[in-house]
């Protein structure tokens, strides 16, 4: 780890969400963490975060991944959960018509096949924005764009919830319900 804000920012986002017992932090359901706690954890093995660092990085992130407890005294990643010890419970909500899903296409046809799964994480994650959907796609490979008929989804039973950033979360999503956005 070379400290670099970068760096930081991932070590964040990789404790909070996945492995907080990394560096012997605890996250409550709701998924949050103490700073002092988070801050000596991170020391323990080389990763050097303040105060300061923290809210620059929570600050800067565009996709506001985190959030600061109104008294100051803790942090949470708002979603993208893989952490058994956390089960946030999100308001429920009726979707839009439409919420869409990037991902690479060489997992495609597996995903035609097998519908949209979380995986590792607690939910499968989805966008209200094509282009925010575009660039998630992106991390894995080529990009391609899902439409996901979230509306009749809902209709026909399955639970939305949206996150503190407004990432829609389900938890999956069926082949029935997904076209690509050149098949529409
Ligand atoms: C794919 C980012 C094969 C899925 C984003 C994805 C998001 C399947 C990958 C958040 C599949 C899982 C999460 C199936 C799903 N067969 N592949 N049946 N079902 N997949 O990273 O949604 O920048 O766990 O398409 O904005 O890509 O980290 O999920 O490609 O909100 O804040 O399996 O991460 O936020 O990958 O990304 P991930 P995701 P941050």
């Amino acid at each position: 780890m070379d400290n670099s804000f970068e760096d930081l920012s991932k070590f964040i986002s990789y404790v909070l969400r996945h492995k907080p017992e990394s560096i012997g932090l605890l996250l409550d359901v709701e998924g949050w963490a103490n700073i002092d706690s988070l801050i000596r954890g991170a020391e323990s093995v080389g990763a050097s975060l303040s105060y300061e660092i923290i809210n620059n990085i929570v600050s800067s992130s565009a996709k506001k991944r985190f959030e600061i407890s109104g008294d100051g005294n803790c942090i949470r990643a708002v979603q993208g959960h893989s952490s058994e010890s956390v089960k946030r419970n999100y308001p429920e909500l009726q979707p839009p018509v439409f919420l869409y899903h990037g991902t690479a296409t060489r997992f495609l046809d597996s995903i035609l096949e097998h519908g949209l799964i979380p995986g590792a994480r607690h939910h499968v994650h989805l966008t209200q924005s094509e282009s925010l959907a575009c660039n998630v796609g992106r991390r894995y490979g080529k990009s391609v764009i899902l439409r996901v008929g979230s509306q009749d989804m809902y209709l026909n039973g399955f639970k939305f919830f949206k996150a503190e950033n407004d990432v829609w979360l389900t938890s999956l999503v069926p082949p029935q319900y997904i076209h690509t956005l050149a098949d529409s």
